[in-house]
């Protein structure tokens, strides 16, 4: 692991896995090749390579110690779903809600965009592991890239290099070879780009054979492929063939007062402060009484039974990429002291002071800025011109190690026991606070039929229903019917399934302000789904499931008026039939891979309403 190594020299000897980088280097003809071995030394190598090139910005040492800052080209800022195909043999298994090409025509338009995309680059060869290295929940790949920015952003998220390619030589696992090209090749004698990338992007999953190819953007989720591409799409249909589940969850740990620790997934569609959740602060009043909340992870939950018939779950990254706005002191102090040090900041505002700022970060804005686009940007020209200091999708890239609440068990290889499933949506009127449904196949339809309210930052109608299917409806690799059908399934396997519940912190009353404080004070509805879990906490039953009274929840030092309460709990029949018919809708254009327990639980709730 010294950092005078020639990195042009292979660090395997396995015959298969060179062949393949042999292949792809005859096809994308890149001048140079890295080994890639996950060191301190590579990374600090590699990072100071990409403040030369301009790519990189060193923040201030004493206020933001190892930390970087990147701007990327204003045309590459975010995941581009139709850009994003599944290639599955039949259209049919990749469903209506993906985007589909017949598998030999895309490998020919793939091979014409990859011939030669390398010309001037250095290919790095970066072996990943989704999960602790060697835990048997976890999954390995290979990633071969033309971008730095990408390996260093990698080894936050994933861990990589040296120990991975031991596990790879096991041999014991399948590998999931993953191609990446910025694509704009370097022409002899011409300069390079801070950022670049192509406008012509492809993000192209292969479930069948398992490969993914991506070409264009050098941007997150497009182009650290560990993440969406593999924890997601590719995991989900390995997962539909294995047994277990590859979800868009972030899983916490709730500690009561006698240490007895009980752990949760829960799944939201974006915009809905999923990390805030995942790192979630109890009110100072539970806190003191002794109930503490840990972080496992905010994105990914890989979930399998055990021997013992139990769903554990691992979080398959070792990192946030978390978006920036937003997130404070006030909303997630946790976050806060995550990214303090050796982070990596994408699209946020640079103070003169060499440090970061985004929306949100403070009350105050600094007098003056760089904002993401490298522009001079003060208070006063964003009053006049609406103009962002950080774009809006701004990141950043923190070691999951750096969160204060990171739970002790995060990187067990068995994972940890979930109790409870939640899921969630951003909904003003109909769905109430909280509750609990009568069993497993009600919280599957639960979360079939989930969505949120379009928020102004997003394109389309304020104020829409878009269905989000368990958060995933950008992500599941293959049809979202059968990927239903699939969740039914996995109740056979299970000695105790885990509850599942549905929140909404969003609620509004008819003059549009929120009925629900949120944040902190969630941890007071945690409290009771917890404590549901386990026997412990009363309920009432209601058309939609068990839902709590105002005295089954722990009030504590905050005086909630009952009334209140009643608002947010209240099953609204009339609203309820407008949103039957909208399950409709989405079950509609599923129907030919929809499993009859799905139409039999909208028959149920059409019954109790
Ligand atoms: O993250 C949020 N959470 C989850 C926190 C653990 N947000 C931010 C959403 C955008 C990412 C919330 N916003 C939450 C919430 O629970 N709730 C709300 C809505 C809300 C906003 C402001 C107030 C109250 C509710 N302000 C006051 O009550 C003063
Ligand atoms: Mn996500």
């Amino acid at each position: 692991m010294t950092s005078n190594r020639d990195p042009g020299v292979p660090l395997t000897a396995n015959r298969p896995l060179l062949r393949w980088i042999d292949k792809m280097v005859a096809l994308t003809q890149p001048a140079a090749i890295h080994w890639v071995d996950g060191s301190q030394a590579e990374y600090d190598t590699l990072c100071a390579g990409l403040v030369a090139g301009g790519t990189f910005v060193k923040l201030n040492e004493q206020a933001w110690p190892g930390c970087f800052l990147a701007r990327s080209d204003p045309s590459d800022v975010a995941r581009v779903e139709d850009r994003t195909f599944i290639c599955s043999l039949s259209k049919d298994a990749a469903g209506p809600t993906n985007h589909w090409v017949e598998p030999f025509e895309m490998r020919k338009k793939l091979k014409g965009l990859f011939a030669g995309c390398m010309r001037g680059r250095t290919m790095y060869v970066l072996p990943f592991s989704m999960g602790p290295v060697g835990s048997p929940l976890s999954q390995l790949g290979i990633q071969l890239t033309d971008s730095a920015y990408v390996v260093v952003n990698m080894r936050i998220m994933a861990r990589i290099g040296l120990p991975v390619l031991a596990e790879i030589d096991k041999g014991e696992k399948r590998v999931v070879p993953c191609i990446h090209s910025v694509g704009l090749p370097l022409p002899e004698g011409t300069r390079d780009v801070p950022w670049p990338c192509n406008p012509e992007k492809y993000i192209v999953h292969f479930p069948e054979t398992r490969e993914i190819w991506s070409y264009g953007s050098g941007y997150g989720g497009n182009a650290l492929l560990g993440k969406k591409c593999f924890a997601l799409r590719i995991a989900s249909a390995m997962a539909r063939d294995e047994g277990w589940m590859a979800e868009h969850m972030l899983i916490l740990g709730l500690e009561n007062p006698e240490g007895q620790k009980t752990y949760v997934a829960a799944a939201f569609p974006s915009a809905c402060g999923k990390t805030n959740f995942a790192m979630l602060v109890p009110p100072a009043p539970l806190a003191a009484a002794g109930w503490k909340i840990t972080t496992v992870g905010d994105d990914i939950a890989w979930l399998r039974p055990d021997a013992t018939g139990h769903l554990r779950a691992i979080n398959p990254e070792a990192g946030f990429f978390g978006v920036a706005p937003g997130t404070s002191l006030k909303t997630n102090p946790n976050a806060m002291a995550a990214l303090a040090k050796n982070t990596i900041f994408t699209n946020c505002a640079l103070t003169p002071e060499g440090g970061v700022w985004w929306e949100g970060m403070t009350d105050t804005p600094p007098a003056t800025c760089t904002d993401w686009q490298g522009k001079i940007w003060t208070p006063e020209i964003a009053r006049t011109t609406g103009a962002k200091a950080a774009q809006p999708n701004a990141r950043f890239t923190a070691p999951a190690s750096q969160c204060p609440t990171i739970d002790p068990e995060w990187e067990n290889p068995e994972g940890v026991p979930i109790a409870a499933i939640i899921f969630g949506g951003r909904r003003a009127t109909t769905t109430p606070l909280v509750y609990q449904t009568f069993n497993w196949s009600g919280g599957v339809y639960a979360g079939a039929t989930m969505g949120s309210e379009t928020t102004a930052a997003a394109v389309g109608a304020t104020g829409q229903v878009r269905r989000d299917p368990m958060a995933m409806l950008p992500f599941c690799g293959y049809h979202m019917a059968d990927y239903f059908r699939h969740w039914i399934k996995m109740q056979r396997g299970l000695v105790e399934t885990p509850r599942i519940f549905h929140v909404n912190w969003f609620r509004k009353d008819a003059d549009g302000r929120f009925l629900w404080p949120g944040y902190s004070e969630n941890a007071r509805v945690l409290r009771w789904i917890v404590e549901r879990c386990q026997g412990r906490a009363r309920a009432h039953e209601t058309p939609l499931g068990w839902m709590p009274s105002h005295e089954d929840i722990d009030w504590t030092g905050l005086a909630f008026p009952r009334e209140t309460f009643e608002q947010l709990i209240a099953v609204d029949r009339k609203a309820w039939r407008a949103e039957l018919i909208n399950h409709e809708e989405l079950f509609l254009d599923l129907h030919s891979h929809l499993p009859k327990e799905m139409i039999f639980e909208r028959e149920l709730l059409i019954c109790r309403l």
